[in-house]
């Protein structure tokens, strides 16, 4: 992504995931915007974005953020919402280990309450360690966690695999944490 698409991104993440009443806007209860109100009021508090440029940044982002719906009549983040909307993912089974990247910082903290989902909608797992990696970056040093996914899969938690195959879960307890 270049630094404009960047910034359309940084922006579509604000509005679809967190604050939508930013621009005005609502979402319905799966977290769909229409496409021609969102850049309607996009522009009317000066960010203007063509649909070109949505189609790019949707099509080339990093992380597969956001998505259409077939006639890109409505638009959606993927996962990693604040608002509490309704994804409708279907459970699936993990892998025997995810990956969890956070900072040294927090480390004291999840060793006596396990990973909570905070302000986000579930906890994020990935199945690479290098994604778990830049995850952590962002919050400082790195720290990555081994989470026994296939152990809380048989202990009765459910996991959710993004469209753009991020693995999402509610809570993930201290036992099944692998620390460095
Ligand atoms: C930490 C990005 C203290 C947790 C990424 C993390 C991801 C605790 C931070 C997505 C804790 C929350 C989500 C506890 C968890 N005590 N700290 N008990 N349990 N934490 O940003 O997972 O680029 O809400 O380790 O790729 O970092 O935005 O979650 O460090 O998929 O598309 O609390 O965001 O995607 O931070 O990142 P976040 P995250 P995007």
């Amino acid at each position: 992504m270049d630094k404009s698409q960047v910034h359309i991104s940084k922006f579509l993440s604000l509005i679809l995931r967190h604050k939508p009443e930013t621009i005005g806007l609502e979402l319905d209860n799966s977290g769909w915007a229409n496409v021609s109100e969102l850049l309607a009021k996009a522009e009317e508090h000066n960010r203007q974005i063509s649909m070109k440029e949505l189609i790019t940044v949707v099509a080339e982002n990093d992380k597969q953020r956001f998505i259409f719906n077939s006639d890109r009549s409505k638009i959606r983040a993927n996962q990693g919402h604040s608002l509490s909307i309704e994804l409708d993912l279907k459970p699936v089974k993990p892998p025997e280990i995810l990956y969890h990247g956070t900072a040294t910082r927090f480390i004291d903290s999840i060793r006596t309450q396990g990973l909570i989902k905070g302000r986000r909608q579930h906890v994020h797992l990935s199945s690479d360690i290098e994604t778990a990696r830049k995850v952590g970056d962002r919050h400082g040093k790195p720290v990555i966690l081994a989470v026994l996914t296939d152990k809380m899969h048989d202990g009765n938690h459910q996991f959710f695999l993004s469209d753009n195959k991020v693995w999402l879960t509610d809570y993930v307890p201290v036992e099944y944490i692998l620390f460095p």
